[in-house]
């Protein structure tokens, strides 16, 4: 601790985040005794050492308190004790005060940010409610409604926004030490402050409620954030925190905490990509060509321009390119009337984006992106192409979702610079990316399409070439197990509106709809010795809808009709087809229980994600879980299919999945990775395993 000006200085280090680990706020309470002890300190300022003030409790340790492994932190003593300080506190806080750190602060008696930093409580981001206080303070300091919207959708408020809620006393635009020494300074005669004394005015919290019960259905934190915060307005504020406690503990223990947090850390673990070490760099990449400018490429080529890299993009025709850059500015415009976006912000994005017919100038691009028509004749000749053009350390990546990415690398003189980069649709708005390993792919290739990928602010996960790679190779099976369940009694809608309340996104036949059965169609035709196993049951329907035009939201009608909002509405034709059409095949109809059609999707999902798991097309099971949370709509308070399969219990899918392979055949082998489940393990504990 040093002291300037009659001000102590207590610095909180403990990097990366300053998380208050065990240890860290015991640090904390000597210090603040030692400044208080010492008469020639008047005030104390709290700063945090590195990029950041503090990022909350260490969410390690609530993991390890979640399985019962650990105690939940309590943070209540420290925090009490600095807020009973005889001498005032300065929180100042840059980077993130989040959660925790949050709370810590507003234990402070004043808190001063820099310019740019964010302040929020995300807790139930991760399943759980602020434990430490955040819940009583918050409302006492920026008011009730503006603290339950805060608490309730976890989403931080910058500095300025922070002070104009009465959260921050002041906003320093120079050096962020100087500006609170010299803000303690102005303040140290003051008696200190404190938040617990202020009162929570009530406030009418319904429409947050019905807002939240839709944006984040089904998951309990939310709401019970909310009541949390309208507790502090009619209990005083130990008894305010002493509820807090006991509904933090419950959510603490539960499996959407459980779930929430291994999404947290899976998304930072598929960032480490096993066998490629921390030291191999990636390329630079400062400009982009792309080819294609259709839904794919126009999508891929906004995701560059809106982190500010120049993009190139050529099609076949003028017309093309047209169309392509029309879809652009549409989607922009879209964005400035959601208010997500400035006419300014817009037209800077446009001018990183230079449509183009011919390849003039992608010979000085840093990485090339082909998102031309799914053909692979189509794809190896461009690459051939490509090969000419581009300069020697330029990477070449193709967005190809179905094709093999070493068969295109080898029309290549250079299969080591080639990778696939699999966005999804919208490019500009999924966050996943699935980086494809070819057999050739060397090293810093690789690890430059995943710095690319955390350019664009997405998340990268490697998986290995192979039919589907990892997400639509896990889907096939899914939609055809949805597909197979309507033609034995049930209906598209019953199975969408199963698969909606057990957390999916969205049914599996609004999502065919909206990508369009017949790009299925295409797939199973280019793949018929995969889709067409002799004496494997194979799905009906799809193609007759095919075969009538109905494709799909592009035209209006597929699984379902869609009135002029597109809303999806059941409809009778297809009702009788699916009906006609399993008469003939002679399937018998039944009543399918919602639990069943559950069942029956997402075990076929984990039971190919073991399979996938087991072939090494995925490195780890959280790399499945990652690719599905973040790019296949699978809901994340449920922790991604193989975890979720973690917390149902592998014994009990085993034993399932046995019964549908007698009922239904083979196509539900289990899995060999079924061992497992006879080993009481989870797929977390595979992964642990191997690490
Ligand atoms: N605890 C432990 N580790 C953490 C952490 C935390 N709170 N926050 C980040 N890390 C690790 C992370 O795993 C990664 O590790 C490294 O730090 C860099 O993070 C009582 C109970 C702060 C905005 O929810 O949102 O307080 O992969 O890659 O992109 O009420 O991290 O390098 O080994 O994400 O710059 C509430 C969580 C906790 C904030 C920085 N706090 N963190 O983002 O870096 S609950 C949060 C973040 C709580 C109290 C309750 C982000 C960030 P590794 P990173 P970044």
């Amino acid at each position: 601790m040093a002291t300037r000006e009659g001000v102590a200085i207590i610095t909180i280090n403990n990097p990366p985040v300053n998380a208050l680990s065990h240890g860290v706020p015991e640090g904390l309470e000597t210090a603040i005794h030692a400044a208080n002890a010492d008469p020639g300190v008047h005030a104390i300022v709290v700063i945090g050492g590195g990029r950041t003030f503090v990022a909350g409790a260490d969410i390690n340790e609530l993991e390890k308190a979640a399985y019962g492994q650990a105690e939940l932190p309590d943070l209540h003593p420290a925090l009490n004790m600095i807020e009973a300080s005889p001498k005032p506190v300065v929180m100042a806080i840059h980077g993130t005060a989040l959660g925790g750190g949050l709370e810590l602060a507003m234990a402070g008696h004043y808190r001063v940010a820099a310019a740019g930093s964010q302040l929020g409580l995300p807790e139930t981001k991760l399943g759980i409610i602020p434990g430490a206080g955040g819940t009583q303070r918050l409302p006492r300091l920026v008011g009730t409604a503006k603290a339950a919207e805060m608490c309730a959708t976890g989403d931080p408020i910058p500095a300025r926004d922070a002070l104009a809620a009465g959260l921050v006393d002041r906003v320093i635009e120079g050096d962020l030490l100087t500006g609170a020494i010299a803000f303690a300074r102005e303040i140290q005669d003051r008696t200190p402050p404190r938040t617990r004394d202020r009162a929570a005015a009530p406030a009418n919290l319904d429409a947050l409620r019905e807002q939240i019960k839709k944006s984040r259905k089904h998951q309990h934190a939310p709401l019970v954030a909310i009541e949390a915060v309208e507790a502090a307005t009619a209990l005083d504020f130990d008894a305010g925190c002493r509820h807090e406690k006991e509904v933090f503990k419950k959510l603490g223990h539960g499996d959407q905490a459980k779930a929430l947090m291994h999404a947290f850390f899976g998304e930072r673990a598929v960032a480490k990509v096993p066998g490629l070490g921390k030291d191999v760099a990636p390329y630079p990449v400062t400009s982009v060509g792309i080819v294609g400018a259709g839904t794919m490429g126009g999508g891929i080529a906004m995701s560059f321009a809106n982190v500010g890299i120049p993009v190139r993009i050529t099609d076949s025709s003028q017309e093309a390119l047209d169309r392509g850059m029309g879809v652009i500015r549409k989607n922009y415009e879209a964005s400035i009337k959601r208010g997500r976006l400035t006419p300014e912000a817009m037209e800077q994005r446009l001018a990183l984006i230079t449509p183009q017919l011919g390849m003039a100038g992608f010979e000085q691009v840093d990485l090339i992106v082909e998102a031309v028509f799914e053909s692979l004749a189509l794809k190896k000749e461009l690459f051939a192409a490509l090969d000419q053009v581009a300069k020697p350390d330029c990477v070449l990546a193709t967005n190809t979702s179905t094709l093999d990415v070493d068969a295109i690398a080898r029309s290549t003189s250079r299969p080591q610079m080639v990778v696939g980069l699999h966005f999804f649709s919208p490019a500009n708005v999924m966050r996943l990316v699935e980086v494809v390993r070819g057999e050739a792919t060397d090293g810093r290739v690789l690890a430059t399409a995943m710095a690319v990928a955390k350019a664009l602010k997405k998340v990268g996960v490697v998986v290995r070439n192979g039919f589907g790679f990892v997400g639509n190779r896990m889907m096939f099976p899914y939609m055809f197990e949805a597909q197979f369940l309507v033609e034995e009694g049930s209906t598209p809608a019953e199975v969408d509106a199963a698969l909606t309340d057990f957390g999916m996104a969205m049914g599996i036949f609004g999502v065919d709809d909206m990508a369009g059965i017949d790009v299925m169609w295409r797939v199973k035709r280019e793949f018929a010795d995969i889709f067409e196993k002799p004496g494997e049951r194979r799905p009906l329907v799809a193609d007759r809808l095919c075969a009538m035009g109905r494709m799909g939201q592009k035209t209006g009608a597929g699984w379902y009709r869609y009135d002029e909002s597109r809303k999806p509405l059941p409809d009778p034709i297809v009702l009788e087809l699916i009906r006609k059409t399993a008469a003939e095949a002679g399937i018998e109809q039944r009543e399918i229980s919602k639990e069943e059609i559950v069942e029956r999707c997402v075990y076929a999902l984990i039971n190919e994600g073991a399979r996938v798991l087991e072939e090494g097309r995925a490195a780890r099971a959280v790399d499945i879980d990652i690719v599905y949370l973040t790019g296949y709509g699978f809901p994340a308070w449920r922790g991604g299919p193989m975890f979720h399969a973690g917390l149902v219990g592998l014994d009990k899918i085993h034993a399932r999945i046995c019964e549908f392979e007698r009922r239904h055949g083979p196509r539900w082998k289990p899995a060999p990775l079924a061992r497992l489940a006879a080993e009481k393990k989870t797929f977390a504990d595979y992964d642990a395993e191997r690490a």
